[in-house]
């Protein structure tokens, strides 16, 4: 016989062992900065500057301000294309290596501030922050380190002055989500008229660390970009293509096999990532619509069309890193019709296509489930919620699991998404309909982490799919297995 009272002091133990723990993470894990910004997909870039007037990529530091003179700039009209687009962040190019900042700051003569746009009185930054905020977009800055005008270029005091301008930056234009450091350096400029060449080293000179502690302490939720993060991976060129695996983990290395810092990374580790890497360390495509990432009117006619956008995305946000979109506004201080068409199309591609998961709420079956316990069970993949996840016991490294989507359905893109609060798991995966009375192969895929869009050439008519983790360094736990048709590209 059982007392009651033994009972009652047995039965905290018996309701433990029934809720089976989650598992453990594996390997490096993103911040809750990083998981934010997983959740972006595409973000747009604007570069805009005395080079839209020049007619330049790269201004030598030598400008009149006064040329820099948009009249007709509409922050609201540049924000609301990139948000029917579906951009969810824009970094705006506050100053690039000619050294102008479109801002009022304190630390320079070369600014809006002596243009005579607005008498003076204009701050790019100011509007197009407060457009992103109206449009529910991010805001964030690149600031470049390599600064073309200033006299005490590759000195100590050009490094408080760079500190100062990211000051300004940061604590005037309300929440920054992301900080970006570009790694272009050093080299010939104007510096205050001395008109040489200047070297620099680095990995020295900036001292990154001390100014990235300076960036968390202003912005704490701001992701800082640059080649070695130190939470956003370059993806190591500018097309916008992420590497196939391309793993969120990575240990940058210098191009000697050395140290590495922003301008000095082995860009072909940071296309793909290190699997088994010791930091999470995602990576991000930055692209421009146009061939070069400033405005200028002999390229109107080679602005990236819908398909090659949406194929961008695919090769972005499809393989784990994040689309960063450069779309330059022209001299009149707007985005020109051909970029803005291009947009529309792209923004009414990923609405068409993602609105409707052929999945949702679709029958689920898997061969094991964590514990069988059902808070971990494959329901959990088509939910909608991104926050439950499929799961099996530790030991079980090679699952299947099945969703029957009740009729008959035309199916083109399989979105996957790895819970990655726990790391990312898998190593390998393929995916089969079933046909004919019998399971058949219609894709396989490697890494998949925040997010792995498969895209079949052609749409398959299936009721069944079935996914099977062929490999995986822990236990998969997986959040999501959407089904989607494709809309067109019109
Ligand atoms: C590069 C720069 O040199 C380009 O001008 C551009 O800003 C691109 C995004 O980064 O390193």
């Amino acid at each position: 016989m059982i007392s009651r009272r033994a009972l009652l002091a047995g039965l905290p133990g018996v309701l433990a062992a029934k809720s089976t723990p989650p598992p453990q993470p594996y390997g490096a894990v993103p911040s809750a900065r990083q998981l934010a910004w997983h959740e972006l997909e595409c973000t747009a870039f604007l570069h805009f500057t005395v080079n839209t007037f020049t007619n330049k990529e790269w201004g030598y530091g030598d400008e009149e301000p006064n040329i820099f003179n948009p009249e007709k700039f509409d922050a609201d009209s540049i924000v609301s294309a990139l948000a029917g687009a579906g951009m969810r962040g824009v970094i705006l190019t506050a100053k690039h290596h000619d050294g102008f900042c479109l801002w009022p700051t304190k630390t320079t003569d070369h600014s809006v501030v002596y243009s005579q746009w607005r008498g003076g009185k204009g701050d790019v930054v100011r509007d197009i922050s407060q457009a992103a905020a109206k449009h529910g977009l991010k805001f964030g800055v690149y600031l470049s380190p390599w600064d073309r005008n200033s006299k005490a270029y590759g000195t100590p005091e050009y490094i408080k002055i760079y500190r100062a301008q990211l000051s300004e930056l940061l604590t005037g234009y309300g929440p920054i989500f992301e900080v970006w450091h570009d790694g272009a350096n050093g080299g010939d400029g104007f510096y205050g008229g001395a008109r040489e060449k200047r070297a620099i080293d680095r990995n020295t000179y900036y001292d990154w660390p001390k100014t990235w502690e300076m960036v968390r302490a202003m912005q704490p939720n701001a992701c800082i970009f640059s080649d070695v993060g130190p939470d956003v991976r370059w993806v190591g060129n500018e097309r916008g293509i992420a590497g196939d695996p391309c793993w969120a983990t990575f240990d940058p290395v210098g191009e000697d096999g050395g140290a590495a810092s922003p301008g000095n990374v082995r860009t072909k580790d940071s296309n793909t990532g290190h699997r088994h890497g010791a930091h999470w360390l995602p990576a991000e495509c930055d692209v421009s619509i146009r061939p070069g990432w400033f405005w200028h009117e002999a390229e109107n006619a080679r602005v990236k069309k819908t398909q090659q956008l949406v194929n961008l995305y695919y090769q972005s946000v499809g393989r784990c890193a994040t689309l960063l979109l450069n779309v330059p506004p022209n001299r009149g201080g707007l985005l020109s019709a051909e970029d803005v068409e291009s947009l529309r199309g792209f923004g009414a591609y990923l609405s068409g296509t993602f609105s409707k998961d052929l999945a949702a709420k679709a029958k689920t079956d898997a061969t094991h489930v964590r514990g069988d316990d059902k808070q971990y069970g494959p329901a959990n993949l088509v939910d909608g919620r991104p926050d439950t996840y499929w799961a099996t016991d530790d030991r079980v490294t090679s699952p299947d699991v099945t969703i029957d989507l009740g009729r008959p359905a035309k199916v083109q893109v399989i979105r996957l998404r790895e819970a990655i609060r726990f790391g990312q798991r898998i190593d390998a995966v393929t995916l089969e309909r079933w046909q004919g009375g019998s399971w058949e192969k219609i894709a396989s895929a490697t890494s998949i982490g925040a997010r792995r869009l498969i895209r079949l050439d052609a749409p398959v008519i299936t009721s069944r799919l079935r996914l099977r983790i062929e490999q995986a360094s822990a236990s998969p736990a997986l959040s999501e297995f959407a089904v989607f048709s494709e809309a067109s590209t019109a």
